[in-house]
């Protein structure tokens, strides 16, 4: 496949020149301000830096790659979510027709939940990678094949995956803004609705994206499966969320940012989900921009790296954060820099301290719950109050016959009746007003009663 095509690089303000007008601005008003030292503690990890401001930092895994440690040290350290590179697809998880296999998948997500990590789905459908089966089949034999499929994958794994990627590259390459031919495609064209249908009776708590490469800018593919969103929103067929795979060569479209806006201003969530940027001069460069162009879209909920080495990448331009010898790159320090110039208060509301952040803070939880019948999600937000935490333990009871399954960025102690969910290594600080989120799956009806939250 391409990589994205561009219209170049456009001014932009650098964050330390807005720092600095409004540190000038504020001393202006109030000279007292300068006393204060405004510096606030930078997180060390990608997945901590992202957390700060509630969003996910992941990495595309590879199931077989676990085993290799300086693989496996990166990734613990330094992701907080991941997706199977390939270990999801319809030829690995339905290699014969009704016959399933999971076990790659479930390494991966074993991997992922028993470290806090969220998971990522990826791909229930997709003209590539077919088993040899689907691939000889067409008509209403595929739609109802590929329908069972979703219901079945999305039902395996029914509580464990933060978002699928329900549909991938369905749109055509090129100025037509129309879908690409393929088999699934000749169906007929509501294939991409019934497969959304699908899957959110599968799993009402998964977060469901259509994915696509070459959407990086407003372009007429990415334009084309806008109306595609935008006519879903407006006939009530599930879709939360979008994925832009970012597959970059050397520049990046100076639009990038206003793309990603435009869709979450439909009311979905938006997710890089697959970065990787040739290197060359303006690796770091480009990495930044699209981190902060996440960063700077209130609904861009996380970022995915497609792979963690460049020994790792199925491109050999050496695209990622991390050289073949696992050292962090220029553009690893990019993207820490970004994460963590806006993560915590905003330049206009600096901390009131420096680090450590005191303990003794307070903290908030709320719960929304997605539930079905035997079971739920729950996305649980933890807020800081007037301080700056150091972590937090939320406490949430269960009715009986209730109990937890799987849980996601905490760590949960017991599994009925009250159960306490503390944070994991990288989301514990969290700023004064900041926010982050963890989740649980359980059997069973879900809390309905208000969270307790304890910060030290
Ligand atoms: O990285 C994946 C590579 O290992 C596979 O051989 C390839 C098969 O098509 O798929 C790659 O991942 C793709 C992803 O699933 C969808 N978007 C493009 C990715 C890179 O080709």
């Amino acid at each position: 496949m391409n990589l994205s095509s561009n219209t170049g690089d456009s001014p932009r303000i650098r964050p330390r020149t807005v720092l600095l007008s409004l540190a000038a601005g504020a001393a202006l008003l109030a000279p007292i301000a300068l006393i204060a030292p405004a510096a606030n503690a930078a997180a060390t990890t990608l997945g901590a830096a992202a957390a700060q401001s509630g969003r996910y930092f992941g990495a595309a895994v590879a199931a077989n790659r676990l085993s290799d440690s300086q693989y496996a040290t990166i990734l613990n350290r330094e992701f907080n979510s991941v997706v199977a590179e390939n270990e999801m697809k319809w030829d690995a998880t339905e290699p014969q027709q009704g016959v399933f296999n999971f076990t790659n998948g479930d390494r991966i997500v074993n991997h992922a939940s028993s470290r806090g990590m969220s998971v990522r789905g990826h791909a229930l459908l997709w003209h590539a990678q077919q088993p040899g089966w689907a691939q000889n089949m067409s008509g209403s034999a595929l739609r109802n094949a590929a329908i069972n499929h979703v219901t079945r994958v999305a039902s395996y794994y029914r509580g464990k995956i933060h978002s699928w990627d329900v549909v991938n590259e369905a749109f055509a390459d090129g100025g037509s803004g129309g879908r690409r031919d393929s088999n699934l495609q000749r169906t007929g064209n509501d294939w991409i609705e019934a497969a959304f249908r699908a899957a959110r009776a599968a799993d009402p708590g998964a977060k469901l994206c259509y994915n696509d490469y070459n959407t990086d800018g407003i372009n007429a593919k990415s334009t084309g499966i806008y109306n595609m969103v935008r006519d879903f929103k407006a006939r009530g067929v599930p879709i939360d969320c979008v994925g832009f795979q970012s597959h970059l060569g050397t520049t990046l479209a100076s639009d990038y940012q206003a793309n990603l806006q435009r869709f979450a201003d439909l009311g979905i969530d938006v997710q890089i989900t697959e970065l990787d940027v040739e290197q060359g001069g303006n690796q770091a460069s480009i990495y930044e921009r699209v981190t902060r162009a996440c960063l700077a879209v209130t609904r861009c909920t996380g970022i995915t790296v497609w792979g963690v080495r460049d020994s790792d990448s199925w491109r050999s331009d050496n695209p990622l954060l991390f050289d073949r010898s696992g050292n962090k790159k220029a553009a690893y320090n990019s993207v820490l820099n970004a994460l963590n110039s806006v993560s915590g208060p905003t330049p206009t509301n600096p901390p009131p301290t420096t680090t450590p952040p005191p303990t003794g803070g307070a903290c908030t939880a709320s719960v929304s719950l997605n539930s079905w019948n035997g079971g739920f999600v729950a996305t649980v937000r933890v807020v800081a109050g007037s301080s700056a935490i150091r972590g937090w333990t939320v406490r949430i009871t269960l009715p009986s016959g209730s109990a937890v399954t799987g849980t996601w960025n905490a760590q949960a102690s017991g599994g009925t009746g009250t159960v306490a969910f503390s944070n994991v290594s990288y989301n514990g600080q969290v700023s004064a007003g900041g926010n982050t989120e963890f989740g649980f799956q359980g059997t069973g009806v879900g809390p309905s009663g208000t969270p307790t939250c304890t910060a030290s």
